[in-house]
């Protein structure tokens, strides 16, 4: 296979664009395509102030890495969840969440890049597993305490930060499959919000933008390689029997028989929702100040963070710090 654009020996072939690159087309090829994403939907200008949330997977990182070369300002937040992974502390290696973290130091401080970091444990006083096991909401599988987490640290982190834009690296599998999950159960309420773009149409909500959203896994993972990020390749192990992970392997077998199948699943979802399916679901939920926090809430008093921090608290009583904002520190 030869590439397109020099006739080099391939390194990647594209079935779904009938497009065959060597590895310097390829790597020119990729910020092209995100800079077209970005200006087709509208994502931000030169002029945005970025945080790019990264796990020290390969697809945070690769965003990260191509914000910077397309030269926008995109600074990047970690959020450590405390998560070891290990069957004991005997056993080889560092923890999942250690080894992240220290591979996403590791990318910024080799580009001089400024990565923010806000450790659950240390700012609240649980880590993420322990969370969901006090708090009874997942005690094998803390991914609901987990999340609700996540969206509240970035929301936060990106509004006390003054960045406008928060940026997740969410690839086209990654979309496909939540895509396939919410139609199965005709989830209307996620599908209206499922887009490469979620305005900040509320004051303490930053727009939320994937700009990778219409890249195959394999492509990212392909970026990163012959890119020479190092990244972390186990996925979280609370992912294991994921039904993200169940309904990507039906959708890789799709996509075997017929190539393209997965983007344009997603394409066509975004043409009939521009052509006004769903249109009457309008998510006009009426949000307020959270009481104890400030942040914007649908719950009645209290936002749902804070609610659960509380009764954390309640069982751990005085040992834990007392409710904080995140500590947000800059690495070197
Ligand atoms: S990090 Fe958190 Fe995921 Fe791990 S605990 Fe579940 S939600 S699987 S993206
Ligand atoms: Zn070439
Ligand atoms: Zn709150």
């Amino acid at each position: 296979m030869k590439c397109r654009k020099c006739g080099a020996t391939a390194a990647i072939n594209m079935r779904q664009h009938k497009l065959a690159l060597c590895e310097e087309h390829f790597l020119e090829w990729m910020p092209e395509q995100t800079q077209r994403f970005v200006e087709k939907y509208r994502m931000f200008a030169p002029e945005d102030k970025i945080l790019v949330a990264v796990s020290g997977g390969k697809d945070s990182l690769s965003l990260w890495d191509i914000l910077h070369r397309l030269g926008y300002h995109a600074d990047g937040l970690y959020i450590g969840l405390g998560i070891d992974g290990r069957r004991s502390s005997s056993e080889e290696g560092i923890g999942y969440s250690d080894e992240s973290r220290r591979l996403s130091e590791k990318f910024a401080a080799e580009r001089g890049l400024t990565l923010h970091v806000v450790e659950v444990e240390a700012t609240y006083g649980a880590t993420i597993p322990e969370l969901a096991v006090i708090s009874h909401r997942g005690r094998d599988k803390p991914c609901a305490v987990c999340g609700l987490n996540k969206r509240y640290i970035m929301n936060r982190a990106a509004h006390d930060g003054g960045y406008n834009v928060l940026a997740t690296g969410h690839n086209l599998d990654d979309e496909v499959a939540v895509l396939m999950q919410n139609t199965l159960n005709w989830a209307s309420g996620y599908l209206v919000r499922q887009a490469p773009v979620l305005e900040a149409n509320r004051p303490g909500l930053a727009r939320k933008v994937k700009p990778l959203c219409r890249f195959y896994e394999r492509e990212m993972a392909a970026y990163a390689i012959v890119r020479g990020i190092e990244y972390i390749y186990d996925e979280c192990p609370h992912a294991v029997g994921s039904t993200t992970l169940y309904y990507k392997e039906i959708l890789n077998q799709l996509e075997e028989k017929r190539p393209g199948a997965k983007l344009q699943f997603y394409l066509s979802f975004l043409q009939a929702k521009e052509q006004g399916l769903f249109a009457l679901q309008a998510d006009d939920a009426e949000l307020h100040a959270c009481e104890k926090c400030g942040q914007p809430t649908s719950a009645p008093g209290e936002c749902s963070f804070c609610r659960l921090w509380d009764k954390v608290r309640a069982v751990k009583g005085a040992r834990l710090p007392l409710p904080a904002l995140p500590t947000i520190e800059i690495s070197d």
